[in-house]
């Protein structure tokens, strides 16, 4: 993993341990990353220090840290090619946060929408890492020279912060990062809450028929497509706009068939909601079912998964601690 100018292009991306991932995770994110991982030096990062933003109970956090890694080798991430770690075992993340929090300005950092919501969805805890949140998401991207972010719709704001303290930063001392692009997949960027098709699905949302997890059996997953919000038109037609909720489930559809929309539109002319909603559900369900079966085999499978980590940590410390080295004496602070 040489910095010469002919190596592979990498790429890093995160998820937090906040909970079960959802659907939308998945398709969002996850799901790229394990079909990037042949043509790029591939990264991929439990989010755990991003998690603590909001208050996490300890015993959870430590479980869905766990939980998380499982579910991203189950989801076809191979730790032969990519580096697995968890992003408090490579301090040098957190180091480098600072210097680019400094990097950062006040008033960039106040535009981000994710810290508006989450301020306005936990009014009594609106702390400091909330703020700098992107701070340490450019931390972890920049540190690796990162070239690729394979992230969903609600991501690009925080790429495009870390892009600006990148170029600030090259500009203000000499080249030093590397300015990151997204990799936004063309379908299913944002997938949408069953419940309510106007918002996107997330794995904190109160509402349990708004997300499909990742764990959710055949009979739930059937259950919430049925029950899922759509219009009264009964016609199956892409259109976000006017129907984000039979789109929302075209997406889906689409995605686990690879099917595109003027197929999806034909297969189901002519046919109302109820034998759509059950064909969505089944082919999410089967599509999702060999995941499920490697998470729980990964899962239990402590040592693996210790060993992974490890692994992940020693790989990605080796590659972040030179970078934070160089940065730390291009900014001046003396070395011993
Ligand atoms: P939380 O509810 O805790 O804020 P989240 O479900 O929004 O979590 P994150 O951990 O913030 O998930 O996101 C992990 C990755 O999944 C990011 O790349 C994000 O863009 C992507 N992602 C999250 N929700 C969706 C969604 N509904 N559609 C597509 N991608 C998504
Ligand atoms: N903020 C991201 C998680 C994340 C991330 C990253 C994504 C933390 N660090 C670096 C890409 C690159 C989120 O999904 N909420």
């Amino acid at each position: 993993m040489s910095e010469t100018i002919e190596r592979k292009k990498r790429i890093l991306s995160g998820i937090q341990p906040t909970g079960t991932f959802t659907l939308g995770n998945y398709i969002g994110a996850i799901r790229n990353w394990a079909k990037l991982q042949d043509e790029f030096e591939s990264l991929y990062m439990i989010a755990d220090l991003h998690a603590l933003t909001v208050r996490q109970v300890p015993a959870e956090l430590r479980r869905h840290t766990r939980e998380a890694v499982a579910m991203v080798l189950a989801a076809g991430i191979d730790p032969s090619r990519s580096l697995v770690f968890v992003q408090s075992h490579v301090p040098a993340h957190t180091q480098l946060s600072w210097i680019l929090t400094c990097n950062s300005q006040f008033g960039e950092l106040s535009r981000m929408t994710q810290f508006k919501d989450k301020s306005a969805k936990h009014p009594d805890n609106v702390n400091g890492g909330l703020f700098t949140y992107p701070s340490l998401m450019a931390a972890d991207i920049l540190i690796y020279n990162a070239d690729l972010v394979p992230v969903g719709q609600d991501q690009t704001q925080h790429l495009e912060l870390a892009r600006n303290v990148a170029q600030r930063f090259n500009n203000a001392y000499s080249p030093t990062f590397t300015l990151p692009e997204g990799y936004v997949p063309k379908a299913g960027a944002k997938i949408m809450s069953l419940a309510d098709p106007t918002r996107k699905m997330s794995k904190s949302d109160t509402n349990v028929n708004g997300f499909i997890l990742m764990t959710d059996d055949k009979d739930t997953i059937l259950r919430k497509c049925k029950r899922a919000v759509t219009d009264s038109d009964g016609i199956v037609r892409f259109d976000p706009a006017e129907k984000p909720g039979v789109s929302n489930l075209m997406t889906m559809y689409g995605v686990f068939t690879g099917k595109d929309m003027a197929a999806i539109q034909a297969e189901f002319e002519g046919q109302g909601y109820g034998s759509f909603k059950q064909a969505v559900g089944e082919v999410i369900a089967d599509g999702l079912a060999p995941i499920q079966n490697e998470y729980s085999r990964i899962l239990a499978d402590k040592a693996y998964v210790d060993q992974v980590l490890a692994d992940g940590a020693a790989g990605a410390s080796r590659l972040a601690d030179r970078m934070v080295q160089k940065v730390y004496k291009k900014v001046g602070l003396l070395q011993l």
